[in-house]
């Protein structure tokens, strides 16, 4: 564990002894030697304690201090930045500090890429810029100055207005920029250097004008079209869903291909990643498509959740990322069009949670949405924070309505535009808005870990009532686990449930007392340990169908038959639940085999997946999406946290049986979807095109098991005449994972790929990590591939977008090869991270939780994963980002 005095905890939050009104910043950029002048008006807190200024600052050289004019003696600097001990009660500071962009390599603070500009200050990057009292909660207005060389650096951008620009002598320039908001310093931003950009004035619904800007390098431009108009439908979708404006005259999107994540909410000049921005029809595919538009619409958002409302401390980061992420869930719901698309949509955002929330929520670093200490903050921007929070939020939603939530955030607004606040603050608005007692509610954001709710139903023939019992538990979970640590308490849990007939319709439902209407789905308040919920006017046993449109982040745990099962795949009029029941049918097989395999023996046949598999794949009814994520099996990943020791060989080697049989019994069937889901014309992003080549080319992906020329023929024409990304990669994915029939064509493919490609960073990102994600022919390792990559000419650790697509898909989305018995994939995990960490410990820090897991493993790879731990653990001058990792997994 990191020793305590090393971690910031949340119960120790003070108010700042200071505060800053205004901030002058005038940067004189030069890759090499960047200086920045800093003049703020900075006063005592009247409401905070203590006398002393201490700014935050890190890799700054401090090139002058003056106080009110007067040069200043009475600092000094510390490991921390820079200790004024007797400022005045008001006072004007100037600091004139030096930074050095190009040596950059974290991506944080001022940083280069490609000979350009770019800026990264959330959560702490700011300090590498000037000093500062770098915290969400001193907000100030800023108005910045950048001079450049006019040549090298014509673009000059930065958050707010452009108030100002003109010549400067020695063939530079300069522009001024003015935020009329006041905001925290992580969400400053300038971006300076050779850009173009698409633009667009729309008018908002008050009438006024605004001028969107898409910000790109000149090569780059005709693939902004997507972004731009994603952008207008985020703008237009807040107004309608939320009533919340665009507030700036302008708002820029800039992207850049050197970015730590995905991007980022600066005020009025958010920064992407250029995998979030770019589109075009050869080089991104659907998914792509959707993350631009998820992504950009995100940014969007927390224009409001986020940056007018802040977060008081970085222990409240759910406040805008849970909120957040719920507001671009319903955002891609909403865009999707059709009440099958929401389904779709919500059956993705759930296997997203389930995949890596649950394990992370099971593991070391599980923490509570509302984490209470940290390390190194930039490792809590996790799934829990993020996609547990956003069920967080939706669950306020499912217990007040639609209408009740929207009276909530009214009230949040209302009450702290402007402010920074706090995880209670918005609960406190959802609960005064609509009168609703929230106080267990808070249990979600202070309590780690999955809650499981056991269910069982009695139905009571001649009282004709049924009742379902609810048991919840849920045992503590990674820091829960120290001593002192008070004991767990039942969650709230909104628990939607219907009731289904022996003809498969939904039962009238009405709870024993109640004298409401009665309706199809319930949602009960689930808030004690265990409870009892008696439906009346129930004449014959029905079946339950829980948890409807996964109204909470539970585990339910229900003794199901393989023939209710099926019968809720075929009839469950809540769609979320159809693809469950069939996920479960699913599972269910898939462990027994698995089962068998560790026992030696062959998997016996059964027939009901394939039965249920079939009758799906021929509803014609059904959404092609949504038949897609029916007939996908449930992950690698998702099948190991089921177990109690994974054992990732055999998981494969199941799940393989299982698509082989799939694709040998229903030959026929694949065929026709392969042949009735093609998509001539023009290439169209637009879900129902999508959802038509997402089931084609999972037809296809299901063919290829089968060794067969003729699928390999099928995927080379694929290959060959496909005019978008996605058939294409798919056609690759295809005949690389294709068996020993489809190497050659494979090899081919894969040449022709990187030559056509070659210009395009996303796309040969895509390469690396369809090659890293390979499943092993013959007697292949993957691992010598990927070794073999590391020394491609376009391979670089320095880029994170590279080095995800080449190690992190090879440890985190290969884990049949990863584990390897040879621990070859755990000597590879250790040495990326230790040469990414010499780089950039944010990425690095990602890396290693790839071993989080590594108690759950079968007692051989455990030993071999531990080794691995030990050694990074046992590197001297480890970040504080990846020691914080590994000494959680070690413990
Ligand atoms: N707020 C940023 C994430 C910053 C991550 C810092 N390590 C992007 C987002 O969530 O929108
Ligand atoms: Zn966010």
């Amino acid at each position: 564990m990191p020793s305590p005095d090393t971690a910031v905890r949340r119960t120790d939050y003070t108010p700042p002894a200071y505060l800053i009104d205004t901030v002058d910043l005038a940067f004189d950029l030069d890759p090499g030697n960047t200086t920045v002048t800093n003049r703020m008006r900075v006063r005592r807190n009247p409401q905070a304690a203590g006398a002393a200024l201490l700014l935050h600052g890190q890799e700054l050289e401090l090139l002058g201090i003056e106080i009110d004019g007067a040069p200043c003696h009475d600092h000094r600097l510390t490991p921390d930045g820079l200790l004024i001990e007797h400022p005045p009660q008001d006072f004007e500071l100037r600091l004139v500090t030096r930074c050095h962009p190009q040596e950059n390599t974290s991506l944080m603070g001022l940083y280069v890429s490609n000979g350009n500009f770019f800026t990264q200050c959330e959560a702490e990057g700011f300090r590498k810029i000037t000093y500062f009292l770098d915290r969400p909660d001193v907000m100030a207005t800023y108005t910045v100055t950048l001079r450049a060389d006019r040549q090298r650096y014509p673009i000059l951008l930065a958050n707010g207005n452009l108030a100002e620009q003109g010549e400067l002598p020695d063939g530079r320039h300069y522009a001024v920029w003015h935020d009329p908001f006041k905001k925290p310093s992580y969400l400053f931003a300038v971006v300076a250097g050779q850009l173009v950009c698409r633009e667009e004035r729309i008018r908002i619904g008050s009438g006024e004008e605004k001028l969107l800007q898409v910000w790109v390098e000149p090569r780059d431009l005709p693939k902004t079209a997507h972004a731009m108009a994603s952008l207008i439908h985020a703008i237009r979708w807040d107004e309608q869903r939320f009533g919340l404006a665009l507030d700036l005259e302008r708002f820029m999107i800039v992207a850049v291909s050197d970015f730590n994540m995905g991007a980022m909410e600066n005020k009025g000049l958010n920064v992407f990643n250029t995998k979030y921005v770019l589109a075009d029809a050869q080089t991104a595919t659907d998914v792509d498509y959707g993350n631009i538009e998820a992504v950009v619409g995100h940014e969007y958002f927390h224009n409001w959740t986020g940056n007018r409302v802040t977060c008081r401390d970085w222990f409240q980061l759910s406040l805008k990322e849970g909120l957040t992420v719920f507001r671009d869930q319903e955002f891609s719901a909403d865009m999707m069009g059709t009440e099958s698309g929401r389904a779709v949509k919500r059956i993705e955002d759930v296997r997203v949670l389930r995949q890596a929330q649950f394990p992370e929520d099971a593991g070391p670093m599980a923490h509570p949405v509302r984490p209470d200490s940290y390390v190194e903050i930039n490792n809590f921007y996790t799934v829990t924070v993020y996609e547990k929070g956003a069920e967080v939020v939706r669950m306020y939603q499912t217990l007040l309505g639609r209408d009740g939530f929207r009276r909530g955030m009214d009230l949040y607004f209302a009450r702290h535009d402007g402010q920074a606040v706090t995880c209670d603050d918005f609960r406190q608005a959802m609960a005064d808005a609509n009168g609703r007692d929230l106080t267990q509610f808070s249990r979600w954001y202070s309590q780690a870990g999955t809650p499981r709710v056991k269910v069982t139903g009695h139905h009571d023939a001649a009282a004709r009532t049924y009742t379902l019992t609810l048991r919840q538990e849920c045992p503590k979970v990674g820091v829960e686990m120290l001593p002192g640590t008070p004991d767990k308490l039942p969650f709230h849990i909104p628990f939607a449930v219907g009731l289904l007939d022996t003809s498969g319709h939904d039962l009238p439902l009405r709870l024993q007392g109640d004298d409401g209407a009665a309706a199809t789905t319930l949602v009960l308040d689930f808030t004690e340990a265990e409870q009892r919920f008696t439906f009346v006017d129930i004449d014959e046993p029905p079946l339950p169908s829980l948890l409807r449109n996964f109204s909470a982040p539970v585990i339910v745990e229900h003794e199901y038959t393989v023939d209710e099962l099926a019968f809720l795949m075929a009839h469950d009029s809540d769609p979320f639940n159809r693809w469950e029941a069939g996920q479960r049918l699913a599972t269910r097989q898939l462990l027994a085999h698995v089962e068998a395999i560790r026992r030696g023996e062959l998997p016996s046949v059964d027939t009901f997946v394939i039965d249920a598999f079939r009758q799906v794949l021929r509803d014609d009814t059904l959404d092609p999406a949504y038949r897609e994520l029916a007939l996908t099996l449930p992950g690698e990943s998702y099948l190991g946290e089921q177990m109690d020791e994974i054992d990732p060989a055999a998981i494969h080697a199941a799940r393989q049986y299982m698509r082989q049989r799939l694709a040998t019994a229903l030959h026929t069937e694949w065929l026709a979807a392969y042949h009735n889901h093609q998509t001539p014309g023009d290439y169209r992003p637009d879900a129902a095109s999508a959802g038509q080549r997402g089931l084609k080319n999972l037809a296809l992906s299901y063919l290829s098991e089968l060794n067969d020329t003729h699928v390999t023929q099928t995927a080379q024409v694929q290959y060959e005449h496909a005019n978008n990304m996605t058939d294409r990669l798919a056609a690759l994915n295809a005949l690389v994972n294709g068996g020993q029939s489809a190497q050659e064509a494979a090899s081919a493919a894969l040449a022709e790929f990187y030559s056509r490609f070659e210009q395009e960073p996303l796309a040969i990102d895509k390469w690396f990590a369809l090659q890293a994600m390979q499943r092993a022919t013959g007697a292949q390792r993957v691992i010598d591939t990927i070794r073999t990559l590391l020394q491609h000419p376009a391979f670089t650790l320095k880029n994170p977008n590279r080095a995800r697509a080449l190690i992190f898909s090879f440890c985190a989305g290969n884990p049949a090869q990863f584990h390897a018995a040879d621990g070859s994939g755990y000597a590879f995990w250790a040495d990326q991270v230790l040469a990414l960490d010499a780089l950039n410990p944010q990425v690095a820090a990602r890396l290693a939780r790839v071993l989080d897991r590594w108690r759950k493993y079968t007692p051989a790879l455990r030993g071999a994963m531990l080794d691995a731990l030990n050694r990074v653990a046992a590197h001297q001058g480890l970040s504080k980002d990846v020691r914080e990792i590994v000494d959680k997994a070690i413990g």
